[in-house]
């Protein structure tokens, strides 16, 4: 007898309600939920694909152990949980008697499981990790510091309120193909429809045409890394309009707003329009359009994030919503009031309470920027990283300069990758702990809470029972601190079933409903749309917002030295941004056929002034060579992309030797992150800069472009 099961995707953020209808063992389909209030029947390719990662040949299905084979080489043999944790054990506990330190590194698909927070906290804990680092750091640290810094707590995201605004002013985000981020918004292309049918108007600021462009109403290229400039016009010509008024927000205001000003006024708009390259009459009619007293809001995600002032960028943003009267406002943007409430419950965050062994960088929320992880692992002396443990992630495809990362990995002395692939980075690993299919592990979206456009909760339970013998990412880490802190004679770590502290977040929250309260509706409470907090939610002490951060005002003289300093877009060098396809998640759902097929996407797409300047034409392979690598990849000519400026996806590069996916390895493309550059970071943040990278194009010796 066929089943339905209710249940929310765990895929990405937007957290699209699902029907999955299986029979025995078998899903016989996947469709979207129309009775969920948030997205509304949406659901995107990926979500089918979910089948093709649970029923995957090449997901392991038990631990494996990296062993020599009789040639020398490298194979994975199998061994039991009860081996696996025993060795693990006993060499952390090795290692750490040697002197060795240890590191965890935490990847994506970990904001998308509830149920391993508080693990990785007990793993930390067992092996004595205070060099960690996570994916936070090549993607959203900038605004976590910024709120953490502006309204007391790093989870106090102001949400753009997009079914309620007039104007959307989005920056470097591409939602057709994300679905969202830090903002979910499933459904987002009708949310758009539905602001343009009542009059309204979408603005896309991206150096691509994108998807999302394409259906905006106005779409202005920028010239990669540059969004500080246009932010700082924005505000300046609101100023010399005449519409600073920060209307309801004007009561959490003092006397460092009116600092905030007088540190803006040192610029122009006339400099900063030729900087970003959007012309002054531009910067002035989207000025006038924010200021202009209908609801409007003003959204930032990874372009804007991912760049050398990506902190600097989430002030202007918060400040231009502010000064424009749209700070916690219907129309405008809106902490939410969710059921499992972090911000009520954890803490506010940190910074520079310590600092990296080898480069001194601050810690950022206990991480260190990832992209200093090599040079923890490679530098002699006290301190050095000598076993790491990687837990769903994939950071030698995912972060700067992944082939020295390579490198830095096969000096480790344990690595312990909790993966279900054998990847670019868990090969390197002697041990992978694979967790139990997709489908049966229950899911709670409660990283994500902060960030939804309505308040709205959905708890679903695993869809198939854990097949006998296998784990879930909790029970293994859990399972993995227990054994390391026997083996070192530490206490055993007092460990408290997910369900039931999922169940304590929310009756602590101040909602105070229970997670049997949310069960009993399987289709998610609507918990209503956002609503103005005025204080209520402001985590300062003094319950006003900082809106001049010293070390953001500090960073406006570096602005300005960059701004002085500008060369003019184009010429040899040209700047390197990327793109993602709603097809792909990141690194690892290359392995599905029903989403690999189609056109190669591991495409340069290259503007035709520049490749007539080289010579190039669509399909013919180029080589693209930055300060840290070189990789050979099909070029694209279309004026989609900027003058000035290519654009390659990233998460490709399934070639290494080793890499066991047999799908993805057909068309393995190439990794982006072995152009990208650890020295090109935002310095306040620590994030990496991974748009707007120096390169060099010219057509690749051989001539035979691959499919
Ligand atoms: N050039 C460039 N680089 C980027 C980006 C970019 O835009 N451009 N984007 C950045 C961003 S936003 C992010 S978030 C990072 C992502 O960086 P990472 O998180 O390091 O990388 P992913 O590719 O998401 O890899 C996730 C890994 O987790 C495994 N996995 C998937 N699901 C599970 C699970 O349920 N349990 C376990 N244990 N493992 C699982 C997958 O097999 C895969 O190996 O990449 C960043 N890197
Ligand atoms: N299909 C799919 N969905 C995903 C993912 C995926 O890999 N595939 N990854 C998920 C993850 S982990 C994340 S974090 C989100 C990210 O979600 P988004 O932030 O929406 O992701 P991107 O598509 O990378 O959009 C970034 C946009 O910034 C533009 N850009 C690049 N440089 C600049 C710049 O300097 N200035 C401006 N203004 N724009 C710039 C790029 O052209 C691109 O269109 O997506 C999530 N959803
Ligand atoms: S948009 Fe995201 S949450 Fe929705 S179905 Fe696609 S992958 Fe899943
Ligand atoms: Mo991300």
């Amino acid at each position: 007898m066929p089943t339905t099961h209710i249940r929310t995707c765990h895929l990405c953020e937007a957290n699209c309600g699902l029907l999955i209808t299986t029979e025995g063992r078998t899903v016989l389909s996947i469709k979207g939920d129309p009775d969920n209030a948030l997205s509304r029947g949406h659901i995107c390719p990926k979500a089918t694909a979910i089948t093709d990662l649970q029923d995957d040949p090449d997901r392991l299905r038990a631990p494996v152990k990296r062993v020599s084979n009789a040639s020398g080489g490298d194979q994975w043999q199998e061994i039991s949980w009860e081996t696996a944790f025993a060795e693990i054990a006993a060499k952390a506990a090795a290692v750490l008697g040697e002197g060795g330190a240890a590191s965890v590194y935490v990847g994506n698909p970990t904001a998308h499981n509830y149920s391993v927070g508080g693990m990785i906290g007990h793993l930390k804990r067992a092996v004595g990790a205070r060099t960690n680092f996570s994916a936070s750091t090549v993607d959203q640290i900038p605004h976590q510091l910024v709120q953490m810094w502006m309204y007391g707590h790093n989870g106090l995201f102001p949400v753009a309120d997009i079914d309620n605004t007039q104007t959307m002013l989005m920056l470097g985000a591409n939602p057709l193909a994300s679905n969202g981020s830090v903002w979910t918004a499933p459904d987002v292309k009708k949310r758009i429809e539905a602001l343009q049918a009542r009059g309204g108007k979408l603005i896309v600021v991206d150096p691509r045409r994108t998807e999302t462009a394409r259906i905006a109403d106005e779409h202005h290229f920028i010239r990669p890394g540059s969004d500080s400039a246009l932010l700082i016009g924005l505000l300046l010509a609101l100023d010399e309009a005449g519409l600073v008024n920060p209307r309801a927000a004007a009561a959490l205001l003092d006397a460092r707003w009116d600092t905030a000003w007088a540190a803006l006024r040192r610029f122009d708009i006339a400099t900063c329009a030729a900087a970003c390259g959007i012309d002054e009459a531009t910067i002035r009619d989207i000025a006038a359009r924010l200021g202009g007293g209908e609801p409007a809001a003003v959204y930032g995600r990874m372009g804007v994030s991912v760049t050398s002032f990506g902190s600097l960028n989430h002030w202007l943003i918060q400040l231009l919503n502010i000064a424009s009267g749209n700070f916690d406002r219907v129309g405008g943007v809106m902490f939410n009031q969710p059921a499992a409430d972090i911000v009520a419950t954890a803490g506010a965050g940190s910074y520079g309470r310590f600092h990296s062994r080898v480069s001194g960088h601050p810690e950022v929320l206990s991480e260190f920027p990832v992209v200093a992880l090599a040079e923890e692992i490679l530098t002699p002396g006290a301190g050095q990283i000598d076993m790491l443990f990687v837990v769903a992630g994939n950071p030698v495809l995912s972060t700067p300069d992944g082939t020295n990362l390579d490198r830095a990995l096969e000096r480790l002395k344990l690595m312990v990758s909790v993966d279900m692939y054998v990847t670019a980075t868990s090969r390197h690993a002697h041990y992978i702990l694979p967790p139990c299919g997709p489908l049966e592990k229950d899911h709670y979206p409660t990283f994500l809470a902060p960030i939804m456009v309505r308040n709205f909760a959905a708890y679903s339970p695993a869809v198939f029972d854990q097949t006998p013998g296998t784990k879930s990412d909790w029970e293994i880490l859990a399972e993995m601190a227990r054994a390391i802190s026997q083996a070192r004679g530490e206490p055993a770590p007092n460990i408290m079933h997910p369900r039931e502290a999922l169940d304590r977040l929310l009756q602590r929250s101040p909602r105070g409903l229970s997670l049997a309260d949310i069960e009993k509706h399987p289709h998610g409470i609507d918990l209503g749309p956002l609503q103005p907090t005025g204080d209520t939610k402001l985590a300062t002490p003094d319950k006003k917002i900082d809106a001049a951060p010293a070390l953001l005002l500090a960073d406006l003289d570096r602005f300005a030295d960059w701004l002085a300093a500008l060369p003019p877009i184009g010429g040899d060098t040209l700047l390197l941004f990327g793109r993602r396809n709603v097809r792909s998640n990141n690194s690892w759902m290359a392995n599905s056929r029903r989403l690999a097929k189609g056109p190669a996407r591991c495409v340069l797409m290259i503007n035709p002034a520049d490749a007539a300047a080289r010579g190039l034409e669509s399909g013919q392979l180029v080589d693209i060579e930055s300060r840290v690598g070189k990789v050979q990849v099909a070029c694209e000519v279309s004026d989609d992309v900027m003058p000035g400026t290519v654009s390659l996806p990233h998460g490709y590069g399934h070639n290494r030797p080793g890499i066991q996916l047999r799908v993805a390895a057909e068309r393995p493309g190439v990794s982006y992150n072995d152009l990208s550059d650890p020295l090109l970071i935002d310095p306040v943040s620590g994030n990496a800069a991974l748009t707007g990278v120096p390169v060099t194009i010219t057509a690749a010796a051989s001539v035979v472009a691959a499919a």
